[in-house]
């Protein structure tokens, strides 16, 4: 069981004793503990050989004692005794955006509410508004969050996928009858949520049986639940589908391709073959009929059709087609061109590690500069900082670079944008650092136009750099502010204003299908990973598969710029 792993079991641990109305210290101990596991940078199971988990701040006894157990064992008595304890409805409802565990308890045991229909139920009757804190605007808000929850439950975030599919596409590719495995479907194209895992394969009729059998019994598979002569479907732990499909090797390029998708990409490259005389599908491409046009790989397939490789993550009829006819694919941005992290978290405010525990795991990835960028004072609940904590950290922060050559920490904020458009710092606060990110994380329910009007205004102050994720939407919990994005990439190119592409994938906000605008309009995406640990930075590979889904190249992207000329940018934007 790796690092990540043990901090889910610990974080769900601390929400199942606050549904069970536990002691309040009790439930966040194992939080905390959770986010602490992730925050470490040495290897989990070393640390429970040597018995070091014992000596680690923030571990006790009770819980070196678990970890323990979950890192050697894989299992833990007392999380499953815990859960089995609890109505699994109640578990459920903590996905509802806003639905806490203390209000769900509260919920469950005035009225004995024990699954979302019967809050749904309740709810629509006006059922909770004895109790106290669930009057009309309440209930409204519970019902919209379920609704956003059954809207996105038959998706998964596009890393809990990954993670999922990466093992099983190895095993298969491992497999010694397998000649050829890959991913498909929207995982390939890196789209920002998964409905189903999709992998094709090749390999002799007489060994896909045996395949097949082996596929269904990989350690993860908790049910099998169809098998055809070319296709095995499975459901995962996670409640994720995958399907695996095999097909002999000639097939290979075909199946591929048409798993991948689109389904609107398969479309234009069906229409563009039928023009030119053929016909392409899943069978393969033929002309005058049915004479099949042999394809070795997907190249193959686009050059028979006139075209220029496209990339996976282009596939959405968004115009690859008509680029690739005429040999016009830009070389997407790579993780390679970036040159330094901006956005990100230290325990000055919400994050798990040190300032300095960020900044030297940013130079030893091997960047040249990082943005520090915590909350401001006005987002209690994330630690926000005041004023006066400011100065502390930019003096923390002067003694630090001291000791950097060619590295540098740049004094950044996130600061908030507040309802009125207003920045959360004054100006004179904001003149102290070296460079602004703004965001909204307060007040997300705002109309249409109060929502621009608010975003715009915080774009015109001349101390902001970087508008932060735009919307302030999580994949898995809330739309965001409805903006026309269209407008507030015109108003960036108008202030001259950086926007964040959030990597983290519970946001990657600005959203890639507005990307190639602002790449018409000249506006820079600067991808940021806002990461909370140092484990977070890595979100930065997820980001640039975003950022390649949006058609963004090197010279497209903020932070692929030199130290000396991003300092020349912020220094410039205030004069
Ligand atoms: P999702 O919803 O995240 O699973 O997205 P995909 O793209 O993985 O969709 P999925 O799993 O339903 O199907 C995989 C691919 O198969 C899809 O991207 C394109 C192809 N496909 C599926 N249904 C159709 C269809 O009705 N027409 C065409 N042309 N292609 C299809
Ligand atoms: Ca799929
Ligand atoms: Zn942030």
């Amino acid at each position: 069981m790796d690092k990540k792993q043990v901090s889910t079991i610990l974080e769900e641990i601390g929400t199942l004793l606050e549904l069970k109305g536990e002691n309040f210290f009790k439930s966040r101990a194992y939080e905390r503990g959770g986010r602490t596991i992730l925050s470490l940078s040495e290897d989990i199971s070393d640390l429970v050989e040597s018995g070091e988990i014992r000596k680690i701040e923030g571990i006790g006894s009770a819980l070196a004692d678990k970890i323990t157990e979950l890192v050697t064992t894989g299992k833990l008595e007392y999380y499953e005794k815990l859960k089995a304890s609890i109505p699994p409805g109640l578990v459920e409802m903590t996905a509802i955006p806003g639905f806490g565990p203390k209000k769900i308890k509260k919920v469950y045991d005035a009225l004995d509410i024990k699954t979302i229909t019967e809050l749904e139920k309740a709810c629509k009757e006006d059922g909770l508004k004895e109790l106290e804190g669930f009057g009309k605007t309440t209930q409204r808000n519970i019902l919209q969050g379920i609704e956003f929850l059954r809207k996105h439950k038959e998706r998964h975030l596009f890393h809990h996928a990954l993670m999922a599919a990466q093992p099983l596409l190895e095993a298969v590719r491992n497999h010694p009858k397998v000649m050829r495995a890959e991913l498909a479907g929207s995982l390939r194209r890196k789209k920002e949520t998964i409905k189903d895992i999709d992998i094709v394969a090749s390999a002799r009729d007489k060994d896909v049986e045996e395949i097949m059998h082996f596929f269904s019994t990989q350690p993860g598979v908790k049910k099998v639940t169809g098998k055809g002569p070319t296709k095995c479907s499975v459901v995962l732990e996670k409640g994720i589908n995958a399907d695996l499909r095999i097909l002999p090797d000639d097939k290979f390029a075909f199946i591929l391709h048409h798993f991948t998708g689109s389904a609107e990409h398969n479309t234009a490259m069906r229409s563009l073959a039928k023009k030119m005389g053929m016909k392409v599908s899943e069978y393969g491409l033929f002309k005058n009929e049915d004479e099949l046009i042999p394809c070795k790989d997907e190249r193959g397939i686009f050059a028979a059709l006139g075209l220029s490789y496209i990339p996976p993550e282009l596939r959405e009829d968004n115009g690859e087609i008509e680029a690739a006819a005429e040999n016009n694919i830009p070389a997407m941005v790579e993780l390679a061109d970036i040159k330094g992290i901006l956005h990100c978290h230290s325990t000055w405010s919400d994050g798990a590690n040190t300032l300095e525990e960020m900044a030297l795991a940013t130079q030893e990835m091997g960047y040249q500069y990082f943005g520090i960028c915590d909350h401001s004072e006005i987002v209690v609940y994330a630690r926000g900082m005041t004023p006066e904590q400011v100065k502390e950290q930019h003096a923390e922060i002067d003694e630090l670079n001291k000791k950097f050559t060619d590295f540098k920490i740049l004094k950044g904020t996130e600061c908030d944008i507040i309802n009125d458009g207003s920045l959360d710092y004054p100006d004179e606060v904001l003149a102290t650092f070296d460079f602004v990110v703004a965001s909204v994380h307060t007040n997300l329910h705002m109309s249409g136009d109060d929502a621009m009007n608010r975003i715009i205004k915080g774009m015109q102050n001349r101390y902001v750099d970087i508008l932060g994720h735009p919307t302030g939407r999580l994949l898995s919990g809330r739309d965001g502010l409805p903006l026309d994005m269209y407008k507030i990439i015109d108003a960036a190119a108008e202030y001259n204003v950086v926007i964040e592409l959030n990597a983290s994938p519970h946001r990657f906000d600005i959203d890639w299908r507005y990307c190639k605008y602002a790449k018409e309009k000249g506006v820079l995406i600067s991808i940021n990973p806002d990461a909370h640990s140092i484990d977070g930075i890595n979100d930065m590979e997820y980001g640039i598969g975003i950022a390649q889904k949006g058609w963004l190249e090197r010279k497209n992207i903020f932070n692929a710029l030199s130290l000396a000329a991003v300092e020349t940018f912020f220094k410039r934007k205030r004069a």
